[in-house]
């Protein structure tokens, strides 16, 4: 883990856009996010969408061209935001959280972790002009089958997957090569003190100080829970 004192080297700068870019504030300002960020590893940037929006109610959405429900976002001040940010520095990916998109995984995770330079841009209401979409948005990434109310908790979910892998994000202890999905498998069940608690036993193996069978016992606890949970994570590896 990275002393507050010290100083990394930049790995990755994402600047997130939307409409209420309040939602980040208590997330970005806590845990391994805000210790990311104090130590120099990654940036998060957020940037108030309205702060680009049209006329004296720096209006950023609109009704749906042809009728219906809800209001879109318009194109200008997206347009407008995105090409501020280029002319500043190039960005390896335009990220759009939205129920269509790819399902987010560890993999991508990975691989997104190894960018230097992201823009997440969150919709909301009900939509995104198309020509959004279709000209600078890069990748489309949904995090899971439900719909929320907008794509800020999806930007902050990948934000978090992105930077807990950054080398000295999180202590060597917690290494995140050793993560569910990382591994194929999922988690082994951890205890901690006291050995009895309430009638209630760690299992005598994690007491018995016998390295090597604690780790067979711990593979074989993982195996058997993705068995039962996740037999889909097994095919997936032959
Ligand atoms: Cl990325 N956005 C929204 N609005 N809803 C979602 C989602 C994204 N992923 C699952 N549901």
């Amino acid at each position: 883990m990275l002393r507050r004192s010290q100083v990394a080297k930049l790995l990755i700068r994402i600047d997130i856009i939307s409409g209420v870019p309040q939602t980040f504030e208590s997330v970005l300002g806590a845990s391994i996010l805000k210790r990311a960020a104090e130590a120099g590893l990654a940036e998060v940037v957020v940037h108030n969408l309205h702060d680009y929006g049209l006329g004296r109610y720096k209006q950023v959405d609109d009704a749906p061209c042809g009728g219906g429900a809800g209001m879109i976002l318009r194109p200008e001040p997206i347009f407008d935001c995105i090409e501020k940010l280029t002319e500043e520095r190039e960005y390896d990916e335009v990220l759009f959280p939205t129920p269509d998109g790819a399902m987010f995984t560890q993999g991508m995770a990975n691989e997104l972790s190894m960018k230097k330079n992201l823009i997440i841009l969150c919709g909301h209401y009900r939509g995104v002009d198309q020509r959004v979409r279709d000209h600078l948005v890069t990748r489309e990434i949904s995090i899971g089958d439900y719909v929320l109310t907008g794509g800020e908790l999806p930007a902050l979910v990948i934000t978090d997957a992105i930077i807990r892998l950054l080398p000295g994000a999180i202590g060597d202890s917690e290494s995140a090569l050793g993560d569910s999905f990382q591994t194929g498998l999922l988690d082994t069940p951890w205890y901690t003190k006291p050995a009895e608690y309430r009638g209630m036993n760690v299992p005598e193996v994690l007491l018995s100080g016998d390295h090597a069978k604690i780790a067979a016992w711990r593979e074989e606890q993982a195996f058997e829970k993705t068995k039962v949970r996740r037999p889909d994570l097994l095919d997936e590896e032959m």
